[in-house]
């Protein structure tokens, strides 16, 4: 049985999520990042981890991957063009979205007060709100890519709720309603709701 390591609304949602929309049971450890308890399993007291008998496995991305494989769900074939063209859209979600926010949440309330320059927020702000517009114009159905759930829409619909949290600007109502039919899968439910 997996164990996912990290409070529901960090970015542990979306290994939860994932684990959900594959079917595969879970224990959840929802501790805070940079507790003692996150530190027990990830020195650096980053989260989420998952935990698959004596490994250790990090970075929620990495996490789906290995999830995405094993379980041959929510992904192209590793090896094939189309895993490639899926790859490419993650590491562009991560670059393009991820990123920006994390930068906001840095300075905000991750680095210690006298390292925050608040003023960069609007910068990210504008940079979030093209990378949005790109996302919006290359979505042309129910997913990112081609006619099923892959990974990059698990990706890009945790960045979409966070920069909501982040009390970035709305995305536009093409892609604000996509990320809500998102939210609304059964599975999105149930691990937004999950009990420890
Ligand atoms: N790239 C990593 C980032 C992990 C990460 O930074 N997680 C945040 C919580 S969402 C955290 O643990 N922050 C504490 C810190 O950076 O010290 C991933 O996707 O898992």
């Amino acid at each position: 049985m997996y164990t996912v390591i990290g409070a529901t609304k960090t970015r542990a949602m979306r290994v939860m999520w994932m684990l959900e929309e594959i079917g595969q049971p879970y224990n959840h450890i929802a501790c805070a990042p940079r507790s003692e308890e996150a530190k027990k399993y990830n020195p650096s007291g980053k989260i989420p981890a998952l935990l698959v008998g004596d490994d250790v496995l990090t970075d929620s991305v990495a996490i789906m991957h290995y999830l995405a494989d094993k379980h041959g769900a929510l992904t192209a074939p590793a090896g094939t063009p189309a895993r490639a063209k899926q790859d490419a859209l993650t590491f562009w979600l991560i670059d393009e979205m991820d990123a920006i926010l994390w930068a906001a949440a840095k300075h905000s309330f991750v680095f210690p007060q006298e390292q925050r320059v608040p003023e960069i927020k609007d910068s990210l702000k504008a940079e979030f709100a093209r990378s949005a517009s790109i996302l919006s114009e290359r979505l042309e159905g129910a997913y990112l890519i081609g006619d099923s759930l892959t990974v990059p829409d698990l990706l890009a619909t945790h960045c979409i709720n966070w920069s909501i949290g982040a009390g970035f600007p709305r995305v536009d109502d093409k892609l604000g309603h996509w990320a809500k039919s998102m939210r609304d899968r059964p599975a999105f439910k149930a691990a937004a709701t999950k009990e420890d």
